[in-house]
């Protein structure tokens, strides 16, 4: 497919433009001169360094006791269970019908629960091991399969540090699984439907052969997995995960992809942490193919990917702020996503902290391989 050509006197990183996001159907505004202004507004509190391994009073912990007085069991690998403060549940009784289009009601049902990735407080995906990470894929993988068999949509998502509003250091995700589908993959499932229709191929698979041949947006990618700052990102430092083949949810997987998976996350992870050699802070999540009464559909518009929104801009402690503009007329980002993925890019892919700890020990050290 052909782009416009670009004028010459047009610079990306210097001049203002927008750029169409397919997936939202929805127009983002790059200013990239505007990452010369100084910043005088709110500094963040950076990451807590020293997190204890074990905490008597973490909820999360094994062997420690929840909210609901439940005890965890000694657990020594992933650990799910139902939320304590579930924001759906199965059984919520159906509202009456509404008398006026201006005031509308629907049921909502559904399951949330929280998955741990580790037993360890002080550990994050990028410094587990490539063993560990598969696993908590595969419970992944089994979470859309099980809880897919009834519900239309599975979000698995990992709020990660205080800045996501993440309320627990231990390493953990959540799954809401719902009866209907929520605003976002509703709209993606628009947008891929339709571009479907009209190209004959899924969307995100087009874009992911165009971005491995274009290269100056990819971050990282392997055999079966590419990493880029999507054309159209919003945040400063937001990376879209996408497999090379055609991929309707991450149960259809293979090993070979799930190990292959486990190792491009570890790679980004270890990037994003060595940005600014903090615990990266973002939100995260998969979309894939919806299920329950979906799984009988053709979804062939559909590609499995995963998106991470990461809220840093300029340092461990300087965010981007989704305000005023954003919320009243359009979404508006600083730097181009050509000058993020190159950052990216460009960064180590050894753990600032692996790296601290060989030093400080030797070279005795578990490389978390
Ligand atoms: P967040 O850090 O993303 O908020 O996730 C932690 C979740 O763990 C949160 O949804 C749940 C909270 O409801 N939780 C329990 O279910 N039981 C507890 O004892 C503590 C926290």
């Amino acid at each position: 497919m052909e782009t416009k050509k670009k004028r010459t006197d047009f610079d990306t990183a210097e001049h203002q433009h927008l750029r169409y996001n397919p997936l939202r159907d929805s127009w983002v505004l790059v200013s990239a001169h505007r990452m010369k202004r100084p910043w005088k507004g709110q500094v963040e509190k950076p990451p807590a360094d020293e997190i204890p391994r074990q905490d008597p009073s973490n909820p999360l912990c094994p062997g420690n006791t929840r909210a609901n007085g439940e005890v965890n069991p000694d657990y020594d690998s992933t650990f799910l269970f139902d939320n304590d403060f579930p924001a759906l549940q199965p059984n919520a009784p159906e509202p009456g019908t509404s008398d006026h289009p201006l005031f509308q009601t629907k049921g909502a049902r559904g399951v949330c629960k929280v998955m741990c990735f580790h037993p360890w407080s002080d550990i994050t995906l990028p410094l587990m091991k490539m063993c560990e990470i598969k696993t908590v894929i595969d419970k992944w993988a089994e979470l859309i399969e099980d809880l897919g068999a009834t519900y239309p949509w599975v979000q698995i998502f990992e709020n990660k540090g205080d800045m996501m509003g993440c309320s627990n250091p231990h390493p953990h995700c959540q799954v809401w699984a719902s009866n209907f589908l929520p605003n976002e993959p509703s709209l993606s499932d628009r947008c891929q439907r339709e571009y479907y229709k009209k190209h004959g191929v899924p969307l995100l698979l087009d874009y992911a052969t165009q971005e491995a041949q274009r290269q100056d947006r990819l971050v990282v990618e392997n055999e079966d997995w590419l990493v880029v700052v999507p054309y159209w990102a919003t945040w400063p430092f937001q990376t879209l995960l996408l497999p090379r083949r055609h991929v309707l949810r991450l149960n259809d997987l293979s090993i070979k992809e799930r190990e292959s998976l486990a190792s491009i996350m570890k790679r980004l992870l270890t990037k994003y942490d060595n940005l600014f050699e903090i615990s990266f802070p973002y939100s995260m999540g998969w979309h894939g193919a919806p299920t329950g009464q979906y799984l009988k559909e053709d979804m062939s518009h559909w590609q499995l990917h995963a998106h991470y929104y990461p809220p840093l801009l300029r340092s461990a402690t300087v965010r981007k702020f989704m305000v005023g503009y954003e919320m009243l007329a359009s979404e508006q980002r600083d730097l181009t996503p050509e000058q993020a993925a190159e950052r990216l890019r460009n960064l180590p892919e050894e753990h600032y902290r692996t790296k601290a700890d060989k030093s400080n020990l030797g070279a005795t050290v578990e490389e978390g391989e």
